[in-house]
């Protein structure tokens, strides 16, 4: 997802405060940023590097000289292995423009599923682990959660909506996880299948109408607490749609069985599992 330059050298400097001669100069001397050019020679930014460049000028500001800034900068940029911790970091700060840079290098770097798999999920399991130890506040926990929800959402669109009849896909009823059920609907869309994500925590007489007005193939619902599947009675999912899968940490094969769906292991197994009903 390496963005293409969009911003001139005038709307970089009204947009950091930094003067389009120091940014040349920045150039010139540290070899950042790094614009395009334009066929005329006109630089081109990227909006990576307005972030990139907002960040040093804070830095500016607490103190830094310009050397060490950029230093520090590239020096990070170059670490893959340090995003999970300086993102919770700057979640834990509520510094989103910080968190927003931290996720787009992370896509450019591991691809859109390994930035999820290696970034979100991580950082939103340590978050949500301080949260339930008392370490981490409510307010901290919402507004990570909301950042990593709202990526996550941003991945889903951009992965694009194929036609053709369509997958459900949600949390059973008293479930308010809901990062397993949008990860479901990524992959599928990923693999091209045309996965609806309803949000979490759907009455399954409304899922049965709904994927009965839509013809829907399928159903796919993402499990981490056991207990909303053991409040259902036997069959509860039998015939929602012709196929009803469950996942997450929540399920079994056992319980999906007595309800009348399958169980899928993994999310790269998905696809498979409703093609062939295995
Ligand atoms: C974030 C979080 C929350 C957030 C959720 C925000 C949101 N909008 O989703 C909030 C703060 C709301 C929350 C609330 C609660 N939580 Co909570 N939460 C978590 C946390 C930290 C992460 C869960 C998560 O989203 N993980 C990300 C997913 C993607 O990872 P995953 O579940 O491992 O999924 C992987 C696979 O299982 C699989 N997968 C997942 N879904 C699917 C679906 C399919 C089809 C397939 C194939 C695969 C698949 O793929 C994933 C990728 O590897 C976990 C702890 C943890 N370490 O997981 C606790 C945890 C799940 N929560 C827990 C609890 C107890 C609660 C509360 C009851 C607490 C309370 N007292 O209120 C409430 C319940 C709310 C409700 N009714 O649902 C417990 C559950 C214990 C249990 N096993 O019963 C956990 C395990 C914490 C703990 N250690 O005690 N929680």
């Amino acid at each position: 997802m390496t963005q293409p330059g969009v911003y001139t050298i005038a709307e970089v400097e009204a947009m950091t405060g930094l003067s389009a001669e120091v940014l040349r100069q920045w150039e010139r001397r540290y070899g950042f940023p790094r614009p395009e050019r334009t066929s005329g020679g006109h630089r081109l930014y990227r909006q990576e590097e307005v972030e990139a460049l907002r960040l040093i000028r804070r830095w500016l500001e607490e103190g830094a000289t310009p050397q060490a800034a950029i230093r520090r900068f590239l020096a990070q940029e170059s670490r893959p292995e340090e995003l999970p911790r300086e993102l919770i970091e700057a979640l834990l700060e509520a510094d989103l423009s910080r968190a927003e840079a931290l996720f787009r290098r992370a896509v450019r770097l591991l691809g859109p599923e390994g930035a999820v798999q290696g970034l979100l999920v991580p950082v939103l399991r340590e978050v949500g682990e301080g949260w339930h130890q008392g370490r981490v506040s409510v307010a901290q926990e919402h507004l990570a959660t909301q950042f990593l929800r709202a990526r996550l959402q941003e991945l889903l669109d951009l992965a694009g909506y194929p036609r053709g009849a369509p997958i459900l896909v949600t949390t059973p009823p008293g479930e308010r996880h809901e990062i397993g059920a949008m990860l479901a609907a990524y992959y599928l869309r990923r693999r091209g299948f045309p996965a609806l994500y309803l949000g979490p925590d759907t009455p399954l007489p409304d899922l049965k109408a709904l994927a009965e007005r839509l013809e829907a193939r399928g159903v796919v619902l993402s499990v981490l607490l056991a207990e909303t599947l053991r409040a259902l009675p036997d069959g509860a999912l039998a015939g929602l749609a012709p196929r009803v899968l469950l996942g997450g940490p929540g399920g079994s094969p056992e319980e999906a069985r007595r309800l009348g769906a399958l169980y899928a292991q993994h999310l790269e197994a998905l696809h498979k599992a409703l093609e062939e009903g295995a």
